[in-house]
């Protein structure tokens, strides 16, 4: 596949497909105690300095929860459709359960007003991993209770904002909250256990199924949903070794989440891998978690490459890598999608809502060059057609991200904005990949 920038691509997708661009709560709104917000669990994990790559903080980020306008703006100069976001569950709940903030949905009140006023659909991520500290402090999402809590949290939101936002998504990729966040401690609350973090992944998708139910009671009129962090999984060789650690990979991870959903059970081969660190599962959670959802959000990035030799066979990355050091193949992408669909006939229409890549970039007399990015989106929306040429349902696609921002445990050292952001200015300068989008979307196929 071509990845030069300037390969001939037109915009040939439907026309009304969704363009859109993602962000997240603490990754850029800052105010990090503004109007009653409570701490999250990632203002607690920033207080220790080995935690964060730069030793930074979400204090402020990108000020956006002051500069909200300026950046919706911004989207509305890029012609986008749509704007993916997250909600700060501790703005709006400071402890996680009880009380309300209505000055923390005063925010996200006059978000909505202003995406409407610009005629640009939003999408709401209920958590997007910033957990409020007073949850934490009762056991996190260790504790089933958490998943009560979340749904009370989700029935809320729906109540107040369900008939103004196009569509909810409870998580943003568990596997990221169980994984980094319980099973190695790279990400909040930083602990290292692998039994916990299967626990975990249980009780969040058991709150994902109560929040469903929550949301559906409410009747409004937003499409209801997940999203999930997927890849496939490749052997690095052809050895019976690498071929099962392959297997084994993609059942504990991206079949692992979609197995409950759609079909009630955890896969086998994990479950037989995960042997005593198996979660415990109650009667009747499978019924709850296998609840109809109205879209999959589908986050990609990279596939995984499994070689179980060591040192490890490195992955070919014949397309490069990333600043995050991730390989690039866009082939991956219908590769998971073709899958996905012959694997969960009750698939729903999938939304890409997100894929992007961290990029050196500096400004250089007001601009910022990075082909790489364009290159990048340009050979994923082409893999993306692909699939879609296979017959899987894409609705949409939401580039990850807007904004340069806190790039978790790496803090401000990685940009995958579209925008870049000075830090110490807070001054937004377009990405020629923003102005490319911006080009692209204007070039979409008229009915
Ligand atoms: O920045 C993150 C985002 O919060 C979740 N998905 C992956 C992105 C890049 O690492």
């Amino acid at each position: 596949m071509n990845t030069s920038p300037n390969f001939d691509f037109n915009n040939d997708f439907p026309p009304d497909f969704t363009w859109g661009v993602a962000t997240s709560s603490f990754q850029i709104e800052g105010a990090h105690d503004a109007d009653g917000k409570g701490p999250s669990i990632w203002d607690t994990f920033c207080l220790d300095p080995a935690n964060i790559k730069d030793q930074s903080d979400g204090t402020v980020a990108c000020d956006h929860y002051h500069r909200y306008r300026e950046d919706v703006g911004i989207m509305a100069s890029l012609g986008v459709d749509a704007y993916r976001f997250s909600m700060a569950w501790a703005r709006v709940q400071p402890d996680g359960k009880g009380a309300w903030n209505e000055a923390g949905f005063g925010f996200y009140d006059r978000l909505l007003d202003e995406l409407a006023a610009r005629k640009i659909r939003p999408h709401l991520t209920l958590y997007h991993w910033d957990l409020p500290q007073g949850l934490q402090d009762e056991g996190g999402w260790l504790n089933r209770d958490t998943a009560h809590r979340f749904a009370d949290y989700a029935h809320e939101v729906a109540r107040r904002f369900g008939d103004r936002i196009e569509a909810i998504a409870t998580h943003n990729e568990p596997w990221c909250t169980a994984n980094l966040g319980y099973g190695n401690a790279q990400f909040a609350p930083g602990v290292a256990d692998l039994k916990q973090s299967i626990q975990v992944s249980h009780h969040l998708l058991l709150s994902h199924g109560l929040a469903m139910r929550a949301m559906r009671e409410v009747g409004s009129r937003a499409k209801l949903g997940i999203v999930l962090n997927q890849w496939t999984a490749d052997p690095a060789t052809d050895s019976p070794e690498d071929r099962a650690l392959a297997e084994f990979e993609y059942a504990r991870s991206t079949a692992w989440f979609m197995d409950p959903i759609f079909k009630g059970h955890y896969p086998e081969l994990a479950l037989r891998g995960h042997g005593a660190n198996a979660p415990e599962v109650r009667d009747g959670d499978f019924d709850i978690i296998r609840q109809k959802i109205d879209f999959l959000g589908c986050n990609y990035y990279f596939r995984a490459w499994c070689s179980s030799a060591t040192p490890p066979v490195p992955a070919p990355a014949k397309q490069g890598v990333t600043d995050m050091g991730w390989e690039i193949y866009p082939q991956g992408l219908p590769e998971l999608l073709v899958k996905l669909k012959a694997e969960y006939p009750e698939l729903p229409p999938i939304y890409i809502t997100e894929n992007g890549m961290a990029n050196p970039d500096k400004v250089a007399d007001g601009h910022v060059h990075d082909p790489q990015r364009i290159a990048y989106v340009r050979s994923h929306l082409h893999a993306l057609k692909q699939a879609m040429e296979a017959g899987v349902d894409v609705r949409g696609y939401f580039l990850w991200s807007l904004l340069d921002n806190f790039e978790w445990n790496s803090g401000y050292s990685k940009r995958f904005g579209i925008v870049h952001v000075d830090y110490a200015t807070q001054q937004r300068t377009l990405k020629d990949s923003a102005l490319w989008y911006r080009e692209f979307i204007a070039a979409r196929a008229r009915a």
